[in-house]
């Protein structure tokens, strides 16, 4: 990858010290099964970024001016376990600098590692899945790092909300919570599934998007296209929702499976990765006194112990 600032940003807004936000790049494509090509995807994310423009218009904003750091990309592949190593590592050292850490993949094995990091460093943490896929599988092909696992740990030791599945094995049905699982087929029918699933959220979040939870007639270019998913506007309401009501505490956007022939996915993550930025920093003065500082007491924003009884979803 060449691309020396995220969306071709003024150096001054791209470096680590004064950059509130960090972008990790996961070009990790090890355990696909169907259609090759998620390593291939920070890349084609990255070139999109910067043909995109910059002010947003529904908060009238220019996120980029909080600083975005392009962080190292990872390209631990040794195994399935390396990599999810390696951005467990990543993800945990940038949110101790207080950083708001985003990571692109690669396929959705890369976020097991972020998701570890994140309910590392936060109580009660929610994990908000947009997916056509239950990944719950605790094992596929050998490794619990599989792609079709991505979300098993999460499942054992998050409060995990899983939006827009469509496609999952009978044996995943023994893991899955349905209470907390929001059908794709249930949701075409139903729009209060974004109150109730803000509903059960706890107070710090983590979003997870694979972008195969989106309709294949917007987002055609990934590894497992299931029709009948997520529009546009509908899941920009759910998100703005979640950021406004929400400490969200970091997200990643994965499964970006890029063609030659086909840019508007390419763009369609580009504009879903800054408009959830934008979300997250509508109300934050670029001129704020920035904490950069290494400091625990940044990180545990709500000191609840983990998983309190009377903790309320
Ligand atoms: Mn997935």
């Amino acid at each position: 990858m060449d691309n020396k600032t995220y969306a071709g940003i003024a150096e001054e807004y791209s470096k680590l010290d004064s950059s509130k936000i960090v972008l990790i790049p996961v070009p990790y494509d090890g355990t696909s099964t169907w259609q090759k090509g998620a390593d291939k995807g920070p890349e084609a994310f990255l070139n999109a970024s910067e043909n995109m423009e910059l002010y947003d218009i529904e908060t009238g904003t220019e996120v980029y001016q909080q600083g975005v750091y392009l962080a190292d990309a990872i390209t631990e592949n040794s195994s399935p376990e390396a990599m999810v190593d390696a951005v467990h590592q990543a993800t945990k050292k940038y949110i101790k600098r207080n950083k708001f850490v985003t990571a692109f993949g690669g396929e959705h094995s890369v976020s097991i590692g972020t998701i570890r990091a994140f309910n590392e460093c936060f109580d009660n943490l929610t994990v908000v899945q947009l997916d056509a896929h239950a990944d719950l599988r605790e094992e596929y092909h050998g490794s619990k790092c599989n792609h079709a696992c991505a979300l098993y740990e999460a499942s054992q030791n998050t409060n995990l909300l899983q939006i827009g599945i469509r496609s999952m094995d009978v044996m995943e049905t023994t893991v899955m919570d349905t209470e907390k699982t929001y059908f794709a087929h249930d949701m075409a029918v139903d729009d209060t599934w974004i109150d109730s699933a803000i509903d059960q959220m706890t107070e710090n979040v983590f979003i997870t998007i694979d972008l195969d939870a989106f309709d294949p007639s917007i987002m055609p270019s990934t590894g497992t296209p299931e029709p009948g998913g997520l529009l546009w506007y509908e899941t920009l309401e759910f998100l703005k929702q979640i950021f406004t009501e929400k400490n969200v505490v970091g997200f990643d956007i994965v499964e970006l499976c890029p063609n030659e022939t086909e840019k508007s996915s390419d763009f369609l993550a580009a504009k879903l990765y800054y408009k959830m930025l934008s979300y997250k920093f509508q109300n934050e003065s670029v001129e704020d006194d920035y904490d950069n500082s290494f400091d625990n007491t940044n990180i545990n924003k709500n000191n609840n112990s983990k998983f309190n009884e009377d903790d309320e979803y």
